[in-house]
């Protein structure tokens, strides 16, 4: 059974494991409470990050390091076009983008924004991350204008990926997306699969109610 260790950018992996079929179970991880309280997790992952896997004797971190061992040792999977297959560049720039260009910049935004002290919420380098963020976000609204999904015609683990860093964005980096964005976040995240993965991650559940209440 593979265990899947803290949600946060694990809720990628959770909703990726619900489209595959795979069985897993959630082990949480609060960050929040302080990771240096939770020893069975730092001998997982010494760097205390989430989320983290073990399968067997496999452990690994990064979420889309994850996502590409998964479908590729329990693939093949519409989820990942073929290398061959036209949609894969696409595929490839966008499950990435998603992670180095969006969620890693807009998550120092979230940080700044909700947890900072007051005098350094409006810092330097969280202008800079938003700007980052933005910019990318360019990229998948261009793609937005001539496909449904960010490969193509076909939902893969890119849109996994990126409709994860939209919502960080929306729910704590006080960004309002566009018209094109949110009719996609709303068909990506209509997925019966996404669903079970928010019955299963409930911090992410209880977040997501409260940002929508805001
Ligand atoms: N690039 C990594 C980012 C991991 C990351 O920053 N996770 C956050 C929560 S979603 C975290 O654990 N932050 C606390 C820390 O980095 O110490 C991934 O995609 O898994």
């Amino acid at each position: 059974m593979i265990t899947v260790f803290g949600e946060g950018r694990g809720f990628r992996v959770v909703w990726l494991l619900e489209e595959m079929g795979i069985p897993y179970r959630l082990r949480p991880v609060d960050l929040l409470a302080g990771v240096e309280k939770d020893a069975e997790f730092l001998a997982v992952n010494p760097a205390g990050f989430i989320p983290a896997i073990q399968d067997g004797n496999v452990t690994m971190v990064e979420s889309i390091a994850i996502m590409e061992y998964l479908m590729g040792r329990y693939g093949p999977t519409q989820l990942a076009p073929d290398p061959r297959d036209p949609a894969f560049p696409a595929y490839q720039q966008f499950l990435h983008l998603g992670e180095a260009g969006l969620a890693a910049s807009i998550y120092f935004v979230v940080g700044a924004r909700n947890y900072a002290p007051e005098a350094q919420r409006q810092n330097w380098s969280a202008g800079q991350a938003q700007e980052v963020f933005e910019s990318r976000l360019g990229l998948v609204t261009r793609q937005l204008a001539r496909s449904p999904y960010l490969a193509g015609e076909t939902f893969t683990a890119a849109d996994i990926s990126v409709t994860y860093a939209l919502e960080l964005a929306q729910r704590g980096g006080g960004v309002t997306l566009g018209e094109a964005e949110r009719a996609y976040v709303a068909r990506t995240g209509g997925r019966e699969a996404y669903k079970r993965a928010m019955e299963t991650c409930q911090a992410t559940k209880a977040w997501a109610a409260k940002a929508a209440g805001q």
